[in-house]
């Protein structure tokens, strides 16, 4: 029988602990049945959410390590990208999406800086700056709200009115002429994911009735569904739908089990639900 499993790149770093990234995508993506093959870009004892951590950035090994991809001819039907160590991965992650892009690839790119209005303690403003250039890769982009204002040179606030979001997707969809998503929007007592799309120049706002204060890791949980489901064929409003609604149940079960919000969300006792996915089995077959 041909194998017709599909089969998802991750440029993603590894943080042992605090649920992100990497410990995030592998388990996620698998669950809801696609191959997820990662390609490091650092590896972290922990996230950088904590009070400390040790970061080994991979740049440098990263050319020989997509080079034996290359030799070997791997094939990807999806590339998403994450947490990036440094500037110059920039590069390198461009390259990696020219040279494993084909016809059928979707590029998903999740331009990881920062949340609450700070970037990230590792992100430099020359990083953020070059996230410009590689968000001009993404078949689908997913910044959150900090995120899509740092790339838009917006300033932050922790409310924005869908008049004064509209501005910023105008902005985004001149770096970027895919789909975009801008996540965690704060609606009074909704947080919504919105959805634009190039071709009708629209935008459909997916609302939730806020669970509770955000928690690292939930934007990893996010594209990585969003990744899988759209690789797999799903239209991109229902992945979201289906993402969001996700983390929010991930978010109730962290509460419920007082994990502390440094170790992001409890998805574990979780992930059955996002398997047997039907869609996924009939292209099995
Ligand atoms: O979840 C985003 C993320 C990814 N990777 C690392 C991080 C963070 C957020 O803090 O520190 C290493």
């Amino acid at each position: 029988m041909e194998n017709k499993q599909k089969k998802i790149a991750v440029v993603n770093d590894l943080s042992g602990c605090g649920r992100c990234s990497l410990t995030v995508a592998l388990p996620i993506i698998s669950a809801i049945g696609l191959q997820c093959c990662p390609v490091p870009t650092a590896i972290l004892s922990n996230h950088t959410g904590y009070p400390s951590y040790f970061m080994d950035d991979y740049t440098k090994r990263m050319p020989q390590y997509i080079s034996e991809w290359k030799k070997l001819g791997f094939q990807f039907d999806g590339i998403l990208t994450g947490f990036l160590g440094s500037e110059d991965q920039i590069d390198i992650v461009e390259q990696f999406i020219i040279d494993f892009k084909q016809e059928n690839t979707t590029v998903i790119i999740d331009p990881v800086m920062g949340d609450h209005g700070k970037a990230y303690a590792t992100y430099t403003p020359a990083l953020c700056s070059r996230m410009k250039q590689l968000a001009a890769r993404a078949d689908v982009l997913t910044p959150n709200l900090t995120e899509a204002c740092i790339l838009t040179d917006t300033p932050y606030q922790p409310q924005f009115s869908r008049r004064d979001l509209e501005l910023i997707f105008a902005k985004l969809s001149a770096l970027c002429h895919g789909c975009i998503v801008i996540t965690g929007i704060h609606e009074g007592t909704f947080l919504s994911n919105a959805v634009y799309d190039p071709l009708s120049k629209s935008t459909v706002y997916i609302r939730k009735k806020r669970v509770a204060a955000e928690r690292s890791g939930t934007g990893d949980v996010f594209s990585s569904i969003v990744a899988a489901d759209v690789v797999q064929g799903v239209c991109l409003a229902d992945a979201v739908r289906k993402a969001a609604s996700f983390v929010r149940l991930c978010l109730s079960e962290s509460i419920q089990y007082n994990v502390p919000k440094t170790e992001g969300v409890m998805f574990e006792p979780l992930l059955k639900k996002l398997s047997g996915n039907k869609l996924v089995k009939k292209s099995l077959k």
